[in-house]
């Protein structure tokens, strides 16, 4: 079983799609193991999103996920962070395709509703960044016996 970091931003609880969402990571059958609404803290964005430092938009873009709140998820299951790249979309809302998040919901590449990690080491350090470990809660879902073969 994989982890990734999920964390649905700003524009997405703004907008009222955080029960749309939580309920497309339940309907593929992922695990959500921990989920909790906070703002995010200006160093926590700045050590979150490190590799954009020197990119033109990252002062934007911190400004926009400290903006108001988001909720910080850590979703279990087999390859669940490609699973969750492929629920989310192109980064860009305009070239994602029709069924996904960011395809669906979005149309600016500021405003592209959710994170997803983009590899296992992404995750990895966001989740350490997020949440402790006593946080990620161990459990496994009743239907996992049909979802997994
Ligand atoms: P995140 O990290 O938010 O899931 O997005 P991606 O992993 O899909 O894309 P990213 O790291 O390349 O970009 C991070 C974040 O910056 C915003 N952004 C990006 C922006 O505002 N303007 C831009 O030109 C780009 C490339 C959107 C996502």
């Amino acid at each position: 079983m994989e982890q990734t970091y999920v964390m649905i931003k700003p524009d997405g609880v703004q907008r009222g799609l955080i029960g749309e969402i939580v309920s497309r990571i339940e309907q593929k059958g992922l695990r959500i193991i921990a989920m909790q609404m906070r703002m995010i803290a200006n160093d926590v964005a700045r050590k979150h999103y490190a590799e954009h430092v020197e990119k033109g938009f990252f002062k934007l873009l911190i400004d926009f996920i400290t903006s108001s709140p988001v909720v910080c998820m850590v979703v279990e299951g087999e390859n669940a962070v490609t699973a969750m790249r492929t629920m989310s979309g192109a980064t860009n809302p305009a070239d994602a395709s029709v069924g996904t998040i960011r395809g669906d919901f979005g149309l600016d590449v500021g405003r592209n509703i959710i994170h997803t990690a983009d590899s296992p080491e992404s995750s990895e350090r966001e989740i350490a960044i997020h949440f402790t470990g006593e946080e990620l809660i161990k459990y496994t879902r009743a239907e996992e016996t049909w979802v997994y073969e």
